[in-house]
């Protein structure tokens, strides 16, 4: 059920700088940027080349006890997520926990753009944070 690469999350200290670090050094565009205060995070979502492919999210922390603010404590700024899309973030959900993996939530969370959200342990995926992001808008599975 994971559809295609939705993003990856790249923790950074300083949302603004590094929004203009990745537009005038790499050439990507900011696309959409909110605060989510359930996360506690700043984040930017920014398209590559057509914007037609996953995009690359900075997240920064908005409160110093935020899983970002501990993953920049932990080792600095770099890649802390991977995300994929879904149709349904529930039934998705459901097929991990089958196959023995420990989701973070017991329900979704609200993610970016009005997105539902749930992630994968780290520790159950191989040392990465996997998330499943089922978009507000309904995902065609073809194309
Ligand atoms: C921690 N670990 C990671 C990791 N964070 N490994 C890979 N990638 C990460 N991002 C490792 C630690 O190094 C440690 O390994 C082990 O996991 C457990 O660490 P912990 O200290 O127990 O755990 P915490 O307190 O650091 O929490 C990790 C956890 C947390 C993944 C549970 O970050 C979390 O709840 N994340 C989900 C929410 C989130 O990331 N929100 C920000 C993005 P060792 O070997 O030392 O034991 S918000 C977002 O993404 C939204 C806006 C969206 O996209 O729409």
């Amino acid at each position: 059920e994971l559809l295609r690469i939705d993003h990856v999350g790249i923790a950074v200290p300083d949302l603004d700088e590094a929004i203009r670090f990745y537009q005038e050094n790499l050439g990507l565009r900011c696309v959409h940027q909110e605060t989510n205060d359930e996360q506690g995070v700043r984040e930017a979502m920014l398209a590559v080349g057509d914007g037609s492919g996953p995009r690359i999210q900075l997240l920064a922390p908005a409160r110093p006890d935020s899983a970002i603010a501990k993953f920049l404590d932990r080792g600095g700024p770099g890649l802390q997520q991977l995300a994929y899309t879904v149709a349904d973030v529930e039934a998705a959900a459901d097929a991990l926990r089958a196959r023995g993996m420990r989701l973070l939530y017991d329900s979704p969370k609200r993610g970016t753009a009005g997105s539902r959200i749930n992630f994968v342990h780290p520790k159950d995926a191989g040392g990465v944070l996997v998330e499943l992001v089922e978009p507000a808008e309904p995902v065609h599975r073809s194309g």
